[in-house]
């Protein structure tokens, strides 16, 4: 299995954090690091683009959404969540490849460091599970690749 983690660099301090919890995951399940393909972009508003064209390439299974939004930093805050929320959920539709949301929305920093803490409940880690669950899931399946 191929996977792709498509990460926000805003607020790396907590989505690096993210991403090394999405790695975890990913390695135990037995997946090398030649199939696991990071792709950076500045924020989260630019997640859902960057997921989509993964995603139609054909070339993975999944795709791991990782970012943070930190309201009181974030005036903007609902626009870019919802925007990324939304994009997820209709880039994975478009091109029916599972898609996890692992994007922190907090009220603050503390809480944010909080859900990347290394451990079981690193929120990038719970990410990778749910793609690999439903990338599982979905195998085989009538239009589904592999
Ligand atoms: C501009 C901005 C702000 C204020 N806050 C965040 C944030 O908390 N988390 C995040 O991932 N991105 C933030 N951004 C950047 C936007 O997601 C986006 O990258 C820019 O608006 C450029 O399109």
């Amino acid at each position: 299995m191929r996977v792709a983690i498509v990460v926000a660099r805003f607020n790396d301090f907590v989505t690096e954090r993210l991403l090394d919890g999405a790695h975890e995951a990913l390695t135990e399940a037995g997946i090398g690091a030649d199939d696991i393909e990071v792709l950076r972009v500045p924020g989260a508003f630019e997640i859902p683009l960057a997921a989509e064209m993964v995603a139609a390439s054909g070339r993975v299974s999944g795709v791991v959404c990782l970012g943070c939004l930190i309201k009181g930093a974030t005036p903007h805050f609902e626009f870019i969540a919802s925007a990324c929320a939304h994009g997820i959920m209709a880039a994975q539709s478009k091109t029916r490849v599972p898609m996890a949301f692992g994007v922190l929305t907090t009220h603050a920093a503390e809480e944010a460091l909080e859900r990347s803490a290394p451990g079981p409940g690193n929120k990038g880690r719970e990410a990778a599970e749910a793609v690999l669950e439903m990338a599982r899931l979905l195998a085989g399946r009538a239009g589904m690749p592999r």
